[in-house]
């Protein structure tokens, strides 16, 4: 059964109404996901946080009330707060606190498979949980299993200071851990130099996973869900391509994502930082589209991605109604992961990166042209042809130097001149 949750979010006045409603749309997905129900929103309108509780304490009276009638079991913030200010409005409102990073996290932890990831997210966990010890705490070193194994009190050490120092061997055994790890990772990443990478990264829920499966032979999880990929999985491209190739999907990004999971996952991100070619997903359809697209762009800033190096792939064009402004430019594609729709396009672009100066062109050859045929087979790339009854059309990669011999024959002149 799902547990009853309360969502609480802030506005503050340079905050439009209808942004911190998308900003509650999205918390609530975040519960859904960690297996919670919201059965009682809550946007509490100030002109800047309370020290003391965040929300002011009249406003946390009111949860309190709430959390009675809606039979609550605990409240979530869509923001970070101070351990202070949990502490005070777990004195009123009388269950648990959770706030955005501790959500997300538990998330993150609950989804955590393969041993990287894991130890990435304990790492992160443990760094949230120091500066949130307290006497209350449960005493770690009395868990079974627990973080600390049998650490003992030291002469003098009050059984705080003992939790805090069980934590931070633990974080500094974590943290030797992931540099193994990462050496790892390097070690495959150099013994696959050779083959060009394209890594597929963007915001939780645009499409990264069914995309990669469209490019791949599948095998990703997708669904909806938010942060269903935590891991970096590799594939081989299902698409011929002029090079060998190489598909990466990877963790999705969130707006205010607890800076000690940026942290931790920075290993994963590398696979960005290291391919070839980054393919920047958004979810076209999603009406928080172009703030996610921000967050998108700003972390692979951070993560130093050149924009050359990167096309942007808007993806759910099945959703799309006619008012959506096609993105125009060679750095960006419209596609539909889920229908295949404009797949074959970004494939295209992905060849032409490979190739450098040409073009992938759709070029018709009638059948009695042995002339041109000759000459497209002598100087360009073929990929596919199919033959009609007038003749074959071709998709082929052609060196900018020769495009113009074929102009007359591509498709796209051709669909001009039907229209004329
Ligand atoms: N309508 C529509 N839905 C899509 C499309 N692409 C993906 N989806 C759906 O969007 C949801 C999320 O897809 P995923 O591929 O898991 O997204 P992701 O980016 O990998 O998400 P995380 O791994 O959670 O960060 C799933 O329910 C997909 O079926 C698309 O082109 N059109
Ligand atoms: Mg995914």
């Amino acid at each position: 059964m799902s547990e009853p949750v309360v969502a609480v979010g802030l506005v503050l006045p340079d905050l439009p109404r209808s942004v911190a409603e998308e900003h509650m749309q999205e918390l609530s997905q975040l519960i859904d996901t960690n297996g919670g129900v919201v059965v009682a929103a809550v946007l509490a309108k100030r002109p800047r946080p309370d020290p003391a509780t965040f929300i002011g304490s009249g406003k946390a009276e009111e949860i309190k009330a709430l959390i009675g009638e809606r039979g609550a079991a605990k409240v979530v913030f869509d923001d970070d707060l101070s351990p202070a200010q949990v502490r005070n409005l777990e004195k009123i409102v009388g269950v648990p606190v959770i706030d955005r990073s501790g959500l997300i996290l538990d998330i993150f932890a609950g989804r955590a498979r393969s041993r990287e990831a894991r130890t990435q997210v304990e790492l992160a966990q443990l760094e949230y949980m120091l500066p949130r010890l307290t006497r209350q705490w449960s005493h770690l070193s009395r868990q079974a299993g627990g973080a600390g194994g049998g650490a003992k009190r030291g002469v003098g050490e009050t059984q705080l200071e003992l939790d805090r120092r069980i934590v931070r061997t633990r974080i500094a055994k974590l943290k030797e851990d992931l540099v193994k790890i990462e050496q790892n990772r390097e070690t495959q990443r150099k013994s696959r130099r050779s083959v060009f990478t394209v890594a597929l990264v963007g915001y939780t829920n645009a499409g990264k996973s069914t995309l990669f499966n469209r490019l791949t032979t599948g095998g990703a999880e997708a669904m909806d869900k938010l942060f269903a990929t935590l891991d970096a999985r590799s594939q081989k491209s299902a698409f011929e391509m002029p090079r060998e190739t190489v598909v990466v999907d990877t963790v999705g990004f969130i707006r205010k994502l607890p800076h000690h999971l940026v942290a931790s996952f920075r290993s994963t991100m590398e696979e960005a930082v290291a391919a070839d070619l980054v393919l920047h997903v958004i979810d076209g359809s999603h009406p928080q589209a172009s703030e996610q697209r921000e967050v998108g762009q700003q972390v692979l800033g951070d993560l130093s991605i050149e924009a050359e190096k990167v096309i942007e792939v808007f993806n759910k064009s099945d959703r799309l109604d006619e008012h959506f402004q096609t993105p125009h430019g060679k750095n960006a594609v419209v596609v539909s992961a889920l229908t295949g729709a404009g797949v074959e396009k970004l494939v295209d672009a992905i060849r032409e990166r490979q190739l450098g100066d040409g073009e992938m062109m759709t070029i018709e050859v009638p059948h009695d042209d042995s002339r041109i045929a000759a000459r497209l087979h002598e100087v360009g790339q073929i990929y596919e042809q199919t033959v009609t009854d007038r003749g074959v059309i071709f998709r082929a990669w052609i060196p900018r130097d020769a495009v113009h011999l074929f102009h007359a024959y591509s498709s796209r002149v051709l669909e001009h001149a039907k229209v004329s």
